[in-house]
C-alpha cells in the first residue's frame, strides 16, 4: 500500500540511505528535486557567459586555456546534472525549453556583468567559493544521482576557486592599477555573492520540508554564515575589503556580524528584471536554435546505426 512505500521511503531517508530512482518517492519530493536541479543544470550552462565574455581578451595564451578550461567545465557539470534531472523522469529538452521560456529559473548571481578582467578572478574566487559552501553539504544530499554528480562537481569548483584566488594574489602583486581594477570588481560581487545562498530562512518556502527530506543539509542563513567565515580571512591574504561597514568578528558567537543584503534588489533579480537578464537568456535560445542541425544531424546518425545493427 501507499502507506508501507511511505514508511520506507522514510526509513530510507532518515537512516541517511539513498533514494534511487527506481525506488517510490512521493511526488512533492520528486517535484522539488527536479525544479532544484534542473535549476542548478541551467545555473551551469547560463553561467558559462559571464567568464565566456573574457575568454577573446584573456592577457595571456596561459590565462586564456585556463579560462576557457574553466568555462567548459560548467558545460560539463550542467550536462551532469541535467542526466541526473531526467533519471526523475523528465526529458532534457523539455528542460530546455522551460529555460528558454523563462518558467524555470537559474541563480541570481549570473545576471551580473563582467565589466572588468578581474572579475574573472573574483568569479572564481567568490562565486565559485560560494557554490562549494552551498554544494559540499548537497553531496550528501538524500536523492543518489544528485549526491553522486555533486561530488566530481564540488571537486572541480575547488580547482576552480583556487584558479581565481591565484590570479587574484598575481594583480594584487602588481600595479595600484591592477590592484584597484581588484578591489572594484570585489565590491560588485561581494553583495550578490551572498545573495546565492538564497532568502533569509524566515522568507524560504522550500527550506524546512527539502531538510525534513534531506535534499537541503543545511539552512540558506547557515550556509551564508560559513560564507562569510570563510572569506574573510581569505580578504585579509589578498590585500582587498568587502564593501560592508557592519562586518565584524563577533567572538560571542565565535562568527563575523554582517550586514543584510539588498532583498529588494534579489527579488527584482530572480523575477528576471537583472542587469544581464534578457541578454543571457536570448543568447541561450541563439545557441539553442543554432544547434538544431546538429540534434537533427546526431538523430538520424543515432537511428541509422540502430537500424543497421538489427540487420
Ligand atoms: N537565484 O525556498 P528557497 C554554479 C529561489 S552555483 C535564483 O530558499 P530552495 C557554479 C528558489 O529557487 C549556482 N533563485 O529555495 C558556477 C525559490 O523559487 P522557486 C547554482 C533563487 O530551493 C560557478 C525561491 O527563490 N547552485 O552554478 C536563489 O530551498 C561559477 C525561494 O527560495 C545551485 O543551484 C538564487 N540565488 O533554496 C557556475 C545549488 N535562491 O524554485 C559558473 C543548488 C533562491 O520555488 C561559474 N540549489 N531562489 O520558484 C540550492 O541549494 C537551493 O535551490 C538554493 C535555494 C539554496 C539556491
Amino acid at each position: 500500500t501507499t502507506a508501507d512505500l511511505e514508511t520506507e521511503f522514510d526509513r530510507i531517508v532518515q537512516s541517511d540511505q539513498r533514494i534511487e530512482p527506481r525506488d517510490w518517492m512521493p511526488d512533492g519530493y520528486r517535484k522539488t528535486l527536479i525544479r532544484q536541479i534542473a535549476q542548478h543544470a541551467h545555473s551551469e550552462i547560463i553561467g558559462m557567459q559571464p567568464e565566456g565574455n573574457w575568454l577573446t581578451r584573456a592577457p595571456s595564451l596561459r590565462r586564456k586555456a585556463i579560462l576557457m578550461a574553466k568555462v567548459q567545465d560548467e558545460a560539463g557539470h550542467g550536462l551532469y546534472l541535467y542526466s541526473a534531472t531526467e533519471t526523475l523522469g523528465v526529458d532534457r529538452a523539455e528542460l530546455t525549453e522551460n529555460l528558454i521560456e523563462g518558467r524555470q529559473k537559474y541563480s541570481s548571481i549570473f545576471n551580473y556583468p563582467t565589466l572588468s578582467y578581474a572579475d574573472v578572478g573574483v568569479i572564481g574566487w567568490l562565486v565559485d567559493g560560494a557554490a562549494i559552501c552551498n554544494q559540499v553539504p548537497l553531496c550528501r544530499s538524500s536523492y543518489g544521482p544528485y549526491g553522486r554528480a555533486m561530488i566530481r562537481v564540488c571537486k572541480e569548483e575547488s580547482f576552480h576557486q583556487r584558479q581565481g584566488f591565484e590570479m587574484l594574489m598575481t594583480m594584487m602583486s602588481g600595479t595600484q592599477a591592477q590592484r584597484d581594477m581588484v578591489q572594484e570588481s570585489v565590491n560588485r560581487w561581494w553583495w550578490p555573492a551572498l545573495m546565492m545562498f538564497g532568502p533569509p530562512d524566515d522568507r524560504s518556502p522550500n527550506s524546512a520540508q527539502s531538510m525534513a527530506w534531506r535534499i537541503k543539509r543545511h539552512t540558506n542563513d547557515e550556509l551564508r554564515q560559513r560564507f562569510v567565515d570563510m572569506s574573510v580571512p581569505q580578504a585579509e591574504v589578498l590585500g582587498v575589503t568587502f564593501p560592508d561597514p557592519d562586518l565584524a568578528w563577533n567572538a560571542d558567537r565565535g562568527a563575523y556580524d554582517f550586514g543584510e543584503p539588498d532583498w529588494d534588489e534579489f527579488m527584482q533579480v530572480v523575477k528576471g528584471n537583472g542587469a544581464t537578464s534578457v541578454e543571457r537568456i536570448a543568447n541561450r535560445r541563439a545557441a539553442h536554435e543554432n544547434g538544431a542541425w546538429v540534434r537533427a544531424a546526431a538523430g538520424a546518425f543515432a537511428a541509422r546505426t540502430a537500424a543497421s545493427e538489427k540487420e
